[in-house]
Protein backbone atom coordinates (compact mmCIF):
# COMPACT_ATOMS: atom_id res chain seq x y z
CA UNK A 1 0.00 0.00 0.00
CA UNK A 2 1.38 3.80 -0.97
CA UNK A 3 2.52 5.70 2.01
CA UNK A 4 0.53 9.56 1.04
CA UNK A 5 2.80 11.31 3.41
CA UNK A 6 5.66 9.93 1.70
CA UNK A 7 4.08 10.07 -1.78
CA UNK A 8 3.20 14.16 -0.89
CA UNK A 9 6.74 14.52 -0.14
CA UNK A 10 7.87 12.87 -3.29
CA UNK A 11 5.92 15.22 -5.07
CA UNK A 12 6.99 18.41 -3.79
CA UNK A 13 10.74 17.04 -3.84
CA UNK A 14 9.85 16.38 -7.62
CA UNK A 15 8.39 19.90 -8.55
CA UNK A 16 11.58 21.20 -6.36
CA UNK A 17 13.46 19.27 -8.67
CA UNK A 18 12.11 20.62 -12.14
CA UNK A 19 12.27 24.15 -10.91
CA UNK A 20 16.03 23.64 -10.02
CA UNK A 21 16.85 21.74 -13.12
CA UNK A 22 15.47 25.10 -15.55
CA UNK A 23 17.21 27.29 -13.02
CA UNK A 24 20.30 25.51 -13.26
CA UNK A 25 20.12 25.44 -17.28
CA UNK A 26 19.67 29.22 -17.30
CA UNK A 27 22.40 29.97 -14.91
CA UNK A 28 24.72 28.11 -16.90
CA UNK A 29 23.30 30.12 -20.26
CA UNK A 30 24.03 33.39 -18.46
CA UNK A 31 27.01 32.39 -16.69
CA UNK A 32 29.48 30.27 -19.44
CA UNK A 33 26.96 30.96 -22.66
CA UNK A 34 30.49 29.20 -24.45
CA UNK A 35 29.44 25.87 -22.83
CA UNK A 36 25.32 26.43 -23.14
CA UNK A 37 26.18 26.96 -26.35
CA UNK A 38 27.80 24.14 -27.43
CA UNK A 39 25.61 21.98 -25.31
CA UNK A 40 23.00 22.92 -27.48
CA UNK A 41 24.73 22.43 -30.67
CA UNK A 42 25.75 18.29 -29.37
CA UNK A 43 21.21 18.24 -28.85
CA UNK A 44 20.94 19.24 -31.99
CA UNK A 45 23.67 17.06 -33.87
CA UNK A 46 22.13 14.07 -32.06
CA UNK A 47 18.77 14.98 -32.86
CA UNK A 48 19.34 15.63 -36.86
CA UNK A 49 22.21 13.21 -37.58
CA UNK A 50 22.17 9.07 -37.22
CA UNK A 51 24.39 7.84 -35.09
CA UNK A 52 26.34 5.06 -36.54
CA UNK A 53 29.37 4.48 -34.26
CA UNK A 54 28.79 0.91 -33.13
CA UNK A 55 29.77 1.91 -29.63
CA UNK A 56 27.69 4.94 -29.22
CA UNK A 57 24.42 4.94 -28.13
CA UNK A 58 21.57 7.52 -26.09
CA UNK A 59 21.40 6.44 -22.69
CA UNK A 60 18.26 6.11 -20.92
CA UNK A 61 16.32 9.68 -20.18
CA UNK A 62 16.68 8.43 -16.91
CA UNK A 63 20.15 8.12 -17.17
CA UNK A 64 20.77 11.58 -17.74
CA UNK A 65 18.38 12.29 -14.54
CA UNK A 66 20.94 10.70 -12.14
CA UNK A 67 24.38 11.79 -14.23
CA UNK A 68 23.27 15.32 -13.45
CA UNK A 69 22.41 14.54 -9.77
CA UNK A 70 23.53 15.28 -6.31
CA UNK A 71 25.09 11.63 -6.37
CA UNK A 72 28.08 14.14 -8.08
CA UNK A 73 28.77 15.28 -5.44
CA UNK A 74 29.95 12.14 -3.00
CA UNK A 75 33.46 10.50 -2.21
CA UNK A 76 32.31 7.03 -1.56
CA UNK A 77 35.86 5.34 -1.73
CA UNK A 78 35.43 1.85 -0.59
CA UNK A 79 32.73 -0.56 -0.84
CA UNK A 80 28.86 -0.74 0.62
CA UNK A 81 29.25 -1.15 4.20
CA UNK A 82 33.24 -0.66 4.25
CA UNK A 83 33.67 2.86 3.55
CA UNK A 84 36.59 5.36 4.30
CA UNK A 85 33.83 8.64 3.98
CA UNK A 86 30.46 9.23 6.40
CA UNK A 87 26.91 9.91 4.74
CA UNK A 88 26.82 7.45 2.65
CA UNK A 89 23.51 5.67 3.55
CA UNK A 90 21.88 6.42 0.07
CA UNK A 91 25.19 5.94 -2.23
CA UNK A 92 25.08 2.19 -0.05
CA UNK A 93 21.86 1.61 -1.26
CA UNK A 94 22.44 2.55 -4.67
CA UNK A 95 25.62 0.71 -4.99
CA UNK A 96 23.79 -2.44 -3.89
CA UNK A 97 21.65 -2.31 -6.21
CA UNK A 98 23.46 -1.91 -9.32
CA UNK A 99 25.96 -5.20 -8.05
CA UNK A 100 22.44 -7.17 -7.44
CA UNK A 101 21.01 -6.03 -10.77
CA UNK A 102 24.16 -7.17 -12.64
CA UNK A 103 24.63 -10.04 -10.76
CA UNK A 104 20.68 -10.81 -11.73
CA UNK A 105 21.05 -9.51 -16.04
CA UNK A 106 24.39 -11.68 -16.01
CA UNK A 107 23.71 -14.45 -14.14
CA UNK A 108 27.14 -14.38 -12.45
CA UNK A 109 28.32 -14.60 -8.54
CA UNK A 110 30.37 -11.02 -7.95
CA UNK A 111 30.40 -7.67 -9.33
CA UNK A 112 32.21 -4.94 -9.15
CA UNK A 113 30.53 -1.59 -10.92
CA UNK A 114 33.02 1.03 -9.99
CA UNK A 115 35.71 0.97 -12.85
CA UNK A 116 35.51 4.16 -14.24
CA UNK A 117 35.93 3.29 -17.96
CA UNK A 118 36.58 -0.04 -20.04
CA UNK A 119 40.29 0.34 -20.01
CA UNK A 120 40.63 1.15 -16.55
CA UNK A 121 38.27 -2.38 -15.70
CA UNK A 122 40.28 -4.26 -18.06
CA UNK A 123 43.85 -3.37 -16.32
CA UNK A 124 42.03 -3.76 -13.14
CA UNK A 125 41.45 -7.50 -14.42
CA UNK A 126 45.25 -7.75 -15.81
CA UNK A 127 46.59 -6.10 -12.25
CA UNK A 128 44.25 -8.14 -9.79
CA UNK A 129 44.98 -11.21 -11.05
CA UNK A 130 48.45 -11.73 -12.71
CA UNK A 131 52.31 -10.63 -12.22
CA UNK A 132 53.21 -8.80 -14.72
CA UNK A 133 55.54 -10.15 -17.57
CA UNK A 134 52.40 -13.33 -17.38
CA UNK A 135 51.21 -14.41 -20.63
CA UNK A 136 48.12 -13.47 -21.93
CA UNK A 137 46.01 -14.66 -24.84
CA UNK A 138 43.91 -12.21 -27.19
CA UNK A 139 42.76 -10.83 -30.21
CA UNK A 140 44.99 -8.67 -32.41
CA UNK A 141 44.25 -5.19 -32.80
CA UNK A 142 44.14 -4.72 -36.60
CA UNK A 143 41.71 -7.87 -36.45
CA UNK A 144 39.24 -6.16 -33.75
CA UNK A 145 40.94 -6.86 -30.83
CA UNK A 146 41.03 -3.61 -28.01
CA UNK A 147 43.83 -1.70 -26.90
CA UNK A 148 44.12 -2.56 -23.82
CA UNK A 149 44.02 -6.69 -25.45
CA UNK A 150 48.04 -6.12 -25.46
CA UNK A 151 48.32 -3.58 -28.28
CA UNK A 152 51.93 -2.61 -28.53
CA UNK A 153 51.07 0.91 -28.09
CA UNK A 154 49.52 0.22 -25.05
CA UNK A 155 51.19 0.33 -21.21
CA UNK A 156 49.24 -3.11 -21.02
CA UNK A 157 51.15 -4.56 -24.22
CA UNK A 158 54.20 -3.50 -22.01
CA UNK A 159 53.97 -5.00 -18.99
CA UNK A 160 52.15 -8.57 -20.02
CA UNK A 161 53.16 -10.84 -22.45
CA UNK A 162 50.31 -10.68 -25.19
CA UNK A 163 50.23 -13.43 -27.43
CA UNK A 164 47.86 -12.37 -30.36
CA UNK A 165 45.53 -14.62 -32.42
CA UNK A 166 44.20 -13.53 -35.77
CA UNK A 167 41.25 -13.93 -37.92
CA UNK A 168 40.62 -15.49 -41.15
CA UNK A 169 40.93 -13.04 -44.01
CA UNK A 170 37.72 -13.96 -45.81
CA UNK A 171 35.23 -15.10 -43.64
CA UNK A 172 37.03 -13.75 -40.15
CA UNK A 173 36.64 -17.40 -38.01
CA UNK A 174 39.35 -18.36 -35.33
CA UNK A 175 41.64 -21.11 -36.19
CA UNK A 176 41.14 -23.00 -32.97
CA UNK A 177 43.92 -25.25 -34.00
CA UNK A 178 46.61 -22.40 -34.03
CA UNK A 179 45.13 -21.05 -30.92
CA UNK A 180 45.32 -24.61 -29.10
CA UNK A 181 49.03 -24.86 -30.68
CA UNK A 182 50.24 -21.25 -29.58
CA UNK A 183 48.50 -22.03 -25.82
CA UNK A 184 49.91 -25.15 -25.66
CA UNK A 185 53.44 -23.29 -26.69
CA UNK A 186 53.29 -20.24 -24.64
CA UNK A 187 51.20 -21.33 -21.69
CA UNK A 188 48.90 -18.30 -21.23
CA UNK A 189 47.86 -17.33 -17.58
CA UNK A 190 44.97 -15.72 -18.78
CA UNK A 191 42.81 -16.66 -22.50
CA UNK A 192 40.86 -13.26 -23.67
CA UNK A 193 38.01 -12.86 -26.19
CA UNK A 194 36.19 -9.94 -26.52
CA UNK A 195 36.53 -7.47 -29.25
CA UNK A 196 35.98 -3.74 -30.73
CA UNK A 197 36.21 -4.12 -34.35
CA UNK A 198 35.15 -7.44 -35.38
CA UNK A 199 31.62 -8.09 -36.76
CA UNK A 200 31.51 -12.24 -35.56
CA UNK A 201 30.17 -14.06 -32.46
CA UNK A 202 32.90 -15.74 -30.50
CA UNK A 203 32.67 -20.05 -29.79
CA UNK A 204 33.08 -19.65 -26.26
CA UNK A 205 33.05 -23.20 -25.89
CA UNK A 206 36.14 -23.87 -28.33
CA UNK A 207 38.04 -20.77 -25.49
CA UNK A 208 37.31 -22.54 -22.36
CA UNK A 209 38.30 -26.63 -24.25
CA UNK A 210 41.03 -24.87 -24.54
CA UNK A 211 41.86 -22.37 -21.47
CA UNK A 212 41.30 -26.07 -19.51
CA UNK A 213 43.83 -27.59 -21.04
CA UNK A 214 46.71 -24.90 -20.63
CA UNK A 215 44.77 -23.78 -16.61
CA UNK A 216 44.07 -20.31 -17.98
CA UNK A 217 41.68 -18.04 -16.67
CA UNK A 218 38.72 -17.43 -19.42
CA UNK A 219 37.99 -13.45 -19.80
CA UNK A 220 35.02 -12.04 -22.12
CA UNK A 221 35.64 -8.73 -22.93
CA UNK A 222 32.13 -7.84 -23.75
CA UNK A 223 32.18 -4.08 -23.71
CA UNK A 224 30.49 -3.59 -27.30
CA UNK A 225 27.66 -6.46 -26.67
CA UNK A 226 27.30 -6.81 -22.96
CA UNK A 227 23.94 -5.35 -24.12
CA UNK A 228 22.89 -7.78 -26.21
CA UNK A 229 23.87 -10.46 -23.91
CA UNK A 230 21.69 -8.35 -20.82
CA UNK A 231 18.87 -8.55 -23.71
CA UNK A 232 19.63 -12.42 -24.32
CA UNK A 233 19.99 -11.57 -28.25
CA UNK A 234 23.99 -12.93 -28.03
CA UNK A 235 25.35 -15.66 -25.68
CA UNK A 236 26.43 -15.25 -22.35
CA UNK A 237 29.89 -16.25 -21.89
CA UNK A 238 29.11 -17.65 -17.77
CA UNK A 239 26.80 -19.98 -19.72
CA UNK A 240 30.40 -21.82 -20.90
CA UNK A 241 31.98 -21.88 -17.70
CA UNK A 242 33.93 -18.58 -18.22
CA UNK A 243 35.41 -17.14 -15.02
CA UNK A 244 35.09 -13.25 -15.98
CA UNK A 245 33.19 -10.87 -18.30
CA UNK A 246 34.12 -6.87 -18.79
CA UNK A 247 31.37 -4.50 -20.08
CA UNK A 248 31.43 -1.09 -20.35
CA UNK A 249 28.32 0.39 -19.77
CA UNK A 250 27.73 2.45 -22.07
CA UNK A 251 27.38 1.33 -25.29
CA UNK A 252 24.93 -1.42 -26.43
CA UNK A 253 23.78 -1.38 -22.62
CA UNK A 254 22.28 2.24 -22.69
CA UNK A 255 23.76 3.14 -19.37
CA UNK A 256 26.39 5.81 -18.28
CA UNK A 257 29.80 6.00 -19.06
CA UNK A 258 31.51 3.29 -17.15
CA UNK A 259 32.78 -0.31 -16.08
CA UNK A 260 31.51 -3.59 -14.47
CA UNK A 261 33.70 -6.42 -13.67
CA UNK A 262 31.80 -9.82 -13.26
CA UNK A 263 33.38 -12.60 -12.51
CA UNK A 264 33.30 -16.03 -10.24
CA UNK A 265 33.15 -15.95 -6.56
CA UNK A 266 36.85 -17.10 -6.04
CA UNK A 267 37.74 -13.83 -8.11
CA UNK A 268 36.04 -11.80 -6.38
CA UNK A 269 38.25 -10.24 -3.72
CA UNK A 270 40.97 -9.89 -5.62
CA UNK A 271 38.59 -8.09 -8.15
CA UNK A 272 37.49 -5.67 -5.86
CA UNK A 273 41.05 -4.81 -4.30
CA UNK A 274 42.71 -4.38 -7.86
CA UNK A 275 40.04 -1.46 -8.13
CA UNK A 276 39.67 -0.10 -4.86
CA UNK A 277 42.44 1.17 -3.48
CA UNK A 278 44.93 -0.85 -6.60
CA UNK A 279 43.41 1.39 -9.04
CA UNK A 280 41.82 4.47 -8.43
CA UNK A 281 39.75 6.18 -5.61
CA UNK A 282 36.81 7.42 -5.35
CA UNK A 283 33.81 5.74 -8.05
CA UNK A 284 31.78 7.87 -9.88
CA UNK A 285 28.52 7.56 -7.70
CA UNK A 286 26.39 9.17 -10.25
CA UNK A 287 27.77 6.90 -13.00
CA UNK A 288 26.89 3.98 -10.51
CA UNK A 289 23.39 5.54 -10.30
CA UNK A 290 23.09 5.66 -13.80
CA UNK A 291 24.28 1.29 -14.00
CA UNK A 292 21.29 0.52 -11.52
CA UNK A 293 18.79 2.57 -13.29
CA UNK A 294 20.37 0.52 -16.57
CA UNK A 295 19.83 -1.91 -15.08
CA UNK A 296 16.69 -2.45 -14.02
CA UNK A 297 15.82 -1.94 -17.79
CA UNK A 298 18.05 -4.21 -18.88
CA UNK A 299 15.56 -6.82 -17.24
CA UNK A 300 12.65 -5.99 -18.96
CA UNK A 301 11.09 -7.32 -21.66
CA UNK A 302 11.49 -4.35 -24.25
CA UNK A 303 14.61 -4.48 -23.67
CA UNK A 304 15.06 -7.68 -24.93
CA UNK A 305 13.02 -6.80 -28.05
CA UNK A 306 15.44 -4.06 -28.16
CA UNK A 307 18.41 -6.10 -28.42
CA UNK A 308 16.94 -8.37 -30.99
CA UNK A 309 16.43 -5.40 -33.51
CA UNK A 310 19.73 -4.24 -32.69
CA UNK A 311 20.80 -7.40 -34.61
CA UNK A 312 18.17 -7.74 -37.15
CA UNK A 313 18.58 -4.09 -38.14
CA UNK A 314 22.71 -5.26 -38.42
CA UNK A 315 21.40 -7.99 -40.57
CA UNK A 316 19.03 -5.74 -43.34
CA UNK A 317 22.06 -3.22 -43.26
CA UNK A 318 24.65 -6.24 -44.40
CA UNK A 319 22.07 -7.58 -46.76
CA UNK A 320 22.01 -4.17 -48.53
CA UNK A 321 25.68 -3.88 -48.99
CA UNK A 322 26.17 -6.79 -50.07
CA UNK A 323 23.58 -6.99 -52.51
CA UNK A 324 25.40 -3.72 -53.91
CA UNK A 325 28.81 -5.65 -53.87
CA UNK A 326 30.34 -3.73 -50.41
CA UNK A 327 33.02 -5.92 -48.99
CA UNK A 328 32.38 -6.62 -45.55
CA UNK A 329 34.91 -7.59 -43.32
CA UNK A 330 34.31 -10.97 -42.68
CA UNK A 331 31.52 -11.31 -45.29
CA UNK A 332 28.79 -9.70 -43.06
CA UNK A 333 27.66 -9.85 -39.47
CA UNK A 334 26.26 -12.08 -36.19
CA UNK A 335 26.03 -8.98 -34.00
CA UNK A 336 25.01 -5.29 -34.10
CA UNK A 337 28.66 -4.38 -35.92
CA UNK A 338 29.41 -4.25 -39.92
CA UNK A 339 33.69 -3.18 -41.10
CA UNK A 340 32.94 -1.49 -44.53
CA UNK A 341 36.50 -2.25 -46.98
CA UNK A 342 35.75 1.10 -48.72
CA UNK A 343 38.86 1.09 -50.52
CA UNK A 344 38.49 -2.14 -51.97
CA UNK A 345 34.61 -1.13 -52.96
CA UNK A 346 34.65 2.78 -53.55
CA UNK A 347 38.31 3.41 -53.72
CA UNK A 348 38.47 5.62 -50.78
CA UNK A 349 39.66 5.46 -47.30
CA UNK A 350 37.78 5.20 -44.11
CA UNK A 351 38.77 9.17 -43.73
CA UNK A 352 37.14 10.22 -46.87
CA UNK A 353 34.58 8.32 -45.79
CA UNK A 354 33.90 9.17 -42.70
CA UNK A 355 34.32 12.73 -43.97
CA UNK A 356 31.70 12.49 -46.70
CA UNK A 357 29.25 10.90 -44.52
CA UNK A 358 30.11 13.44 -41.86
CA UNK A 359 28.37 16.11 -44.21
CA UNK A 360 25.10 14.56 -44.53
CA UNK A 361 25.14 13.94 -40.86
CA UNK A 362 25.65 10.14 -40.72
CA UNK A 363 28.23 9.53 -38.02
CA UNK A 364 30.74 6.91 -38.66
CA UNK A 365 34.63 6.50 -37.73
CA UNK A 366 37.08 5.30 -39.79
CA UNK A 367 38.49 1.79 -39.33
CA UNK A 368 41.86 -0.34 -39.73
CA UNK A 369 40.88 -3.73 -41.33
CA UNK A 370 42.83 -6.89 -40.98
CA UNK A 371 46.61 -6.50 -41.33
CA UNK A 372 45.58 -2.90 -42.73
CA UNK A 373 48.67 -1.65 -45.66
CA UNK A 374 47.58 1.55 -44.66
CA UNK A 375 48.15 3.87 -41.80
CA UNK A 376 45.25 4.02 -38.59
CA UNK A 377 44.28 7.51 -39.56
CA UNK A 378 44.09 6.74 -43.16
CA UNK A 379 42.74 3.30 -42.99
CA UNK A 380 40.94 1.01 -45.44
CA UNK A 381 37.98 0.62 -44.01
CA UNK A 382 34.94 2.63 -41.64
CA UNK A 383 33.31 1.18 -38.89
CA UNK A 384 28.95 0.98 -38.53
CA UNK A 385 26.77 -0.52 -35.92
CA UNK A 386 22.96 0.10 -34.93
CA UNK A 387 22.63 0.26 -31.08
CA UNK A 388 22.09 3.91 -31.02
CA UNK A 389 19.74 4.23 -34.25
CA UNK A 390 17.75 1.52 -33.01
CA UNK A 391 17.51 3.33 -29.42
CA UNK A 392 15.73 5.57 -31.98
CA UNK A 393 12.62 3.11 -32.75
CA UNK A 394 14.43 2.42 -36.69
CA UNK A 395 14.17 -0.63 -37.76
CA UNK A 396 14.47 -2.41 -41.15
CA UNK A 397 12.78 0.13 -43.62
CA UNK A 398 15.10 3.10 -42.48
CA UNK A 399 18.06 0.09 -42.56
CA UNK A 400 17.25 0.09 -46.66
CA UNK A 401 17.19 3.65 -46.52
CA UNK A 402 20.25 4.73 -44.85
CA UNK A 403 22.13 1.76 -47.12
CA UNK A 404 20.81 3.66 -50.11
CA UNK A 405 22.03 7.14 -48.54
CA UNK A 406 25.52 5.87 -47.90
CA UNK A 407 26.18 4.06 -51.20
CA UNK A 408 24.87 6.77 -53.07
CA UNK A 409 27.36 9.02 -50.71
CA UNK A 410 30.31 6.76 -50.78
CA UNK A 411 30.54 6.42 -54.67
CA UNK A 412 30.31 10.52 -55.16
CA UNK A 413 31.99 11.48 -51.66
CA UNK A 414 32.61 15.10 -53.43
CA UNK A 415 29.87 15.10 -55.71
CA UNK A 416 28.42 18.25 -53.33
CA UNK A 417 24.78 18.23 -55.25
CA UNK A 418 24.39 14.48 -54.09
CA UNK A 419 25.82 15.19 -50.41
CA UNK A 420 23.00 18.30 -50.30
CA UNK A 421 20.13 16.44 -50.80
CA UNK A 422 20.90 13.00 -48.88
CA UNK A 423 21.82 15.64 -45.83
CA UNK A 424 18.51 17.12 -46.56
CA UNK A 425 16.96 13.58 -46.47
CA UNK A 426 18.49 12.30 -43.33
CA UNK A 427 17.27 15.43 -41.15
CA UNK A 428 13.41 14.77 -42.70
CA UNK A 429 13.72 11.09 -41.61
CA UNK A 430 15.07 12.30 -38.09
CA UNK A 431 12.40 14.49 -36.94
CA UNK A 432 10.48 11.43 -37.17
CA UNK A 433 12.32 9.37 -34.37
CA UNK A 434 13.34 11.77 -31.61
CA UNK A 435 16.24 10.87 -29.72
CA UNK A 436 15.23 9.23 -25.72
CA UNK A 437 16.41 12.02 -23.46
CA UNK A 438 16.50 15.22 -25.68
N1 LIG B 1 36.32 3.28 -28.01
C1 LIG B 1 35.64 2.01 -28.01
C2 LIG B 1 35.13 1.66 -29.36
O1 LIG B 1 34.83 2.57 -30.10
O2 LIG B 1 35.01 0.49 -29.68
C3 LIG B 1 36.47 0.95 -27.44
O3 LIG B 1 37.18 1.43 -26.40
Amino acid sequence: MSNPLKSQQIDRQMAQQTTATARNLAALAESDPAVYSALLGEEQRERDGIELIPSENYTFPEVLTVLGSVFTNKYSEGYPGRRYYGGQTFTDEIENLARDRAKAVFNCEHANVQPLSGSAMNQAVYLGLLTPGDTIMAMDLSHGGHLTHGAPVSHMGDLFNFVRYVTDPVDGSIDFDRVRADAHRTKPKMMLCGYTSYPRDIDYAAFKAIADEVGAITMTDASHFGGLVAGKAMANPFDFGFDLVTTTTHKSLRGPRGGMILCRKPFAKKIDKSVFPGLQGGPHMNAVAGIAVTLQKAQTAEFQRYAADVLSNAQVLAKEFKQAGVSLVTGGTDNHMLVLNTMASFGIDGRVAEEALDQVQITTNKQIIPDDPNPPLRPSGIRIGTPAATARGMGSQEMVQLADWMLRCLRAPEDSAVLETVRAEVEALCQRFPVPGI
